[in-house]
């Protein structure tokens, strides 16, 4: 019997796969306030436990089914593997039970982007693909739909290929890394290896330039990509081709889409086509597939997302940039083509991050930092003690919540600037998710905008 631990998304859907299969579970969730009527009606054969695992369930069960939001190290988990259970996590089941090729997809930033244009660029040349896991839907709802999938793309945080053990795919990537989830490791050598346990059982490994392959394990085919000049030497390298007087995107001399029809803008998006189309070598599908989907794919929501111009400002919401390496690559892409200066929102829930990477680009492209939200004066605090410090002229706020972040920026912000929201924080101490802090700072954005044409009029 299994044990469901963790009844959220990952939770639930574990529910779900085990009553499909017929499989019997108890569930259970630390949150001793979480109401279980609703799961207990839909799943009436299953025991439900709160707090903690009632004492007679111990003998019960081999195998605990972790949520990816609990450590491995939690000490009850802890002692549940010393006493001899198992613990996997939703991918292992998957793992277990899938027939189709499998594309997975990890790294610190770019996994939901890279994941949705390969699922596009298969689906573009007639597969039907399954798109999920870390990315939002379920894997192990994929497996049960009503849809017969010719291959899954997955997106893996490190949390989920921390309890995969039998993963076996056509090809996978760790796309980079950056540090996040400082909170959950060791340090950041145990985030690599916790990433790149993804190339454990892959027929074709898509590796970065720089990554560092000592101690990688893979046994398939490697292929590298990279925008370094001149980085391609083998029909194996992926990167920047001269071809017709234009740049290209290809492998060896083989160039594949222009870098002028792509419709997404800035280097790391062109890392992500790389990727992209190196993870979609083994089913060898023609280029026409890579350009229509590279000509007409903006980008998803709340990812460097253009809310509005508004008296020539540009309001941008990156509320996906939940780590510093993400921010970071927001004020660069963005630094580059703003005439003006940036007005950047961050704060939020740090991770215990290293914030001090933020220094730079700030000190590049900014004019004005706006701090909000739980771990602020640990930012501002970092900033301060760090080896670089952000320039006097920058002038750094810290206020309560995101309403009073936009408030300020509006009075700030000249016509050419750019406000740019991109938190490098998680959002869970004032908002439910990235999506709904987005969505507010869009909503704030909107109404901060028609008040300031009221008030001129
Ligand atoms: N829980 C406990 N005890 C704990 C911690 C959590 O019982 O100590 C319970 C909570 O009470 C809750 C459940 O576990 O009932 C929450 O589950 P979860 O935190 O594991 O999250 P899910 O709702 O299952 O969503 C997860 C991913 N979340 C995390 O890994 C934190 C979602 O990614 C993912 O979309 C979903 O599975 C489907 O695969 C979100 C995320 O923030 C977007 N991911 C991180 C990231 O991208 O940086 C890794
Ligand atoms: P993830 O799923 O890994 O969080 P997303 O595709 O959702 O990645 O993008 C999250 C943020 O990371 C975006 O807001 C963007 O600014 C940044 N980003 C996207 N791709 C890359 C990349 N290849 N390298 C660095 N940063 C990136």
């Amino acid at each position: 019997m299994y044990l469901v631990a963790g009844l959220g998304v990952t939770g639930q859907s574990v529910l779900r796969y085990f009553d499909a299969q017929g499989e019997k579970c108890l569930a259970f969730d630390t949150r001793e306030t979480f109401d279980t009527k609703e799961l207990q009606e839909a799943f009436p054969n299953v025991q439900f436990a709160t707090g903690e695992i009632p004492n007679n369930w111990l003998t019960k069960f081999k195998t605990v089914v972790l949520s990816p939001g609990i450590a491995k190290a939690e000490p009850w988990v802890a002692a549940l593997n010393k006493s001899g259970k198992h613990i996997i996590g939703d991918i292992e089941l998957f793992a277990r039970a899938v027939g189709v090729p499998v594309i997975a997809i990890t790294g610190s930033n770019g996994k939901s982007t890279v994941t949705t244009i390969t699922g596009m660029a298969l689906e573009n040349a007639g597969y039907k693909v399954g798109v999920g896991g870390n990315i939002g839907e379920p894997a192990l709802d994929l497996l049960i739909d009503d849809n017969e999938y010719d291959a899954f793309v997955l997106e893996l945080s490190s949390f989920q290929l921390e309890t995969t053990y039998s993963l076996t795919t056509a090809s996978s990537t760790v796309l980079n890394i950056s540090e996040d989830h400082m909170d959950r490791y060791a340090d950041i050598e145990d985030y690599i290896q916790a990433k790149t346990k993804v190339f454990a059982e892959t027929e074709l490994a898509v590796i970065p330039d720089g990554l560092g392959e000592q101690g990688l394990i893979h046994h398939g085919d490697v292929v590298h990509f990279s925008l370094k000049p001149n980085f391609i030497k083998t029909d194996k390298d992926y990167g920047e081709i001269q071809h017709n007087n234009q740049a290209w995107l290809g492998y060896g001399n083989t160039p594949l889409v222009p870098v002028s029809a792509m419709k997404m803008q800035g280097l790391h998006h062109k890392l992500n086509a790389l990727a992209m189309m190196a993870l979609c070598r083994p089913f060898d599908i023609d280029k026409s597939h890579f350009q229509k989907v590279l000509q007409e794919f903006r980008g998803l929501p709340h990812r460097t997302e253009l809310v509005t111009i508004h008296n020539e400002i540009s309001w941008v919401n990156d509320s996906k940039g939940t780590n510093v390496g993400a921010t970071v690559t927001a004020l660069e892409s963005l630094g580059t083509e703003t005439q003006g200066k940036i007005i950047l929102i961050a704060g939020g829930v740090g991770k215990e991050a290293d914030f001090s990477g933020l220094v730079s680009p700030i000190n590049g492209y900014c004019k004005q930092v706006i701090l909000f939200g739980r771990d602020q004066d640990i930012i501002a605090e970092s900033w301060l003690s760090a080896t670089e410090t952000i320039n006097d002229s920058i002038e750094l706020c810290k206020v309560e919540d995101l309403t009073s972040a936009v408030a300020i920026a509006l009075e700030n912000a000249q016509p050419q600037d750019c406000v740019l929201f991109s938190p490098a924080c998680a959002s869970f101490d004032q908002f439910a998710n990235y999506i709904k802090r987005g969505e507010k700072f869009a909503e704030l954005v909107e109404q901060a905008c028609l008040k300031h044409n009221s008030s001129v009029e």
